[in-house]
Parts: structure tokens; C-alpha cells; sequence
């Protein structure tokens, strides 16, 4: 059995206000039997500081995004390097709000994952489609592709996660249906065990898009859903930690 992965996404909310919530998770977890692995992402300026709040416990510390070189004229952004320094174990590439604010092309987030793999940083490298290519029927075709064009060869050793999040149940409160996860789950996986052999069955993918405490067990439960990247519901120690609960 793949070790889960429970991973919030603060994106651009927090400030150091905020700092208690991951002291509540760190407390959470360490009250809790060991089963599954756990992240917090918060936004790059109180990653350090919840680093340190983190450090020596279960709880790991990733970033929302990175840049693709080491280092160099790249104003306003951070390298993988960097986010390691700072503590970060994880971060997240390609996430949907950045594909669409920021203009970021599959080969740009393959060459970020790339980028997190040199630093020794875990790239969760994130793939869904939108409502119009849903109704299309092009769901399947759209994950394929993207997964193809965004994972790099650099991690043909398993060194990544996935994160199936449909642009259209993002912020809206909408969750796909069990039936729909599992779907598009059991296709990522056959396309990771195609194209890495051994590597391929043991890559977490986790599902994000409104998961919250009440959806989450019925989501978690399937076979090929290893996790999930949690956006609101991971503000709230409370509530992150009994997703945490129902995996
Ligand atoms: C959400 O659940 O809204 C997310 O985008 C998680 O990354």
C-alpha cells in the first residue's frame, strides 16, 4: 500500500497570524498513530518560519511554486534551491491558478519539477482539466497529455507526486464525483505505470479540488487516490486534521 500524502495549500493566504495553525497541526499529528504522511505549503514568506515551527516533527514544509533555474535575474521569484534552504521539502508546480495567472505551459512546469528534483525537493506536479474540456469528453485525452508534456525524465525514479485537481471543482465549492475520481485516477496511474515501469506503481497521486472533512473519506477510500492537495479546508487545523482522520 502507497503511503498517503495530506497536503494543504494555503495559496495566498497568511501571514504570521497564521503561524499557530501549523503548531496546531504539529501538536495534532503527534497525537495521533502515524499513517500518513503530511504538508503544509504556505505562502513563500512564512515558509522559514514554519519550518522551524515544523522542525523535528511529522509534519513537513513545502512551497507553492518555483522558479526553473538555480539562480539568476529572475526578479520576484524563488529557486527550488532556495525553498530547500529554507526549509522546504515539497513544492507544488503547475497548480491550475498558476497555469492560468501566469501563463505557465506543461514544458515550463516540467522544467520546474526538473528544477525541484536537482534541489532534493519532491515536486508535486499538479494536472486537471477545465469544465469545457470535460463536457467535451476530452478529460482523459487532457490528463494524458499533460502528464506526459509535464513530468520530466528526471524523475523516472518515482521522486514526484501527482495532483488530480479539475480546474472547475477549484474555489467553487463543486467535488467530482467518486465515479470521476476514480476514473481519472486509475487512467494516471495506468499512464505512470506505462511510462515508468516500476517507478510508476508506487507515485502518490493525490486528488485536490474542494476536499474537505465531509468528502473526504469517501474520496480517500479509492484505491488509486493516495492523498489529497487541500486548498480552504487546510486553514483550519481543525479541519485539515480530520482529513487527515477520514484517510
Ligand atoms: C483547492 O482545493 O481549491 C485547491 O486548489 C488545492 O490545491
Amino acid at each position: 500500500m502507497i503511503r498517503p500524502l495530506i497536503a494543504g495549500n494555503w495559496k495566498m493566504n497568511g501571514t504570521s497570524a497564521m503561524l499557530p495553525v501549523v503548531q496546531e497541526v504539529v501538536t495534532g499529528l503527534s497525537a495521533r498513530a502515524d499513517g500518513a504522511d503530511c504538508l503544509i505549503c504556505p505562502p513563500a514568506t512564512l515558509l522559514e518560519r514554519a519550518a522551524k515551527v515544523a522542525q523535528a516533527s511529522a509534519l513537513a514544509i513545502g512551497a507553492q511554486d518555483c522558479h526553473a533555474k538555480e539562480a539568476g535575474a529572475h526578479t520576484g521569484d524563488l529557486s527550488a534551491e532556495m525553498i530547500a534552504d529554507a526549509g522546504g521539502r515539497y513544492v507544488i508546480v503547475g497548480h491550475s491558478e498558476r497555469r492560468a495567472d501566469h501563463f505557465e505551459s506543461s514544458e515550463i512546469v516540467a522544467n520546474k519539477a526538473a528544477a525541484a528534483k536537482r534541489a532534493g525537493i519532491t515536486p508535486i506536479i499538479c494536472v486537471g482539466e477545465t469544465l469545457e474540456e470535460r463536457e467535451a469528453g476530452r478529460t482523459l485525452e487532457i490528463i494524458s497529455d499533460q502528464l506526459a508534456e509535464s513530468i520530466p525524465d528526471a524523475v523516472c525514479d518515482g521522486s514526484f507526486v501527482v495532483a488530480y485537481e479539475p480546474v472547475w471543482a477549484i474555489g467553487t465549492g463543486k467535488v467530482a464525483t467518486t465515479e470521476q475520481v476514480d476514473e481519472v485516477h486509475n487512467a494516471i496511474r495506468d499512464k505512470l505505470n506505462q511510462r515508468f515501469a516500476d517507478a510508476g506503481a508506487s507515485v502518490r497521486i493525490l486528488y485536490g479540488g474542494s476536499m474537505k472533512p465531509d468528502n473526504a473519506a469517501g474520496l480517500l477510500s479509492l484505491q488509486n487516490v493516495n492523498g489529497g492537495l487541500i486548498g480552504g479546508a487546510s486553514l483550519k487545523a481543525a479541519d485539515f486534521l480530520a482529513i487527515y482522520d477520514a484517510g
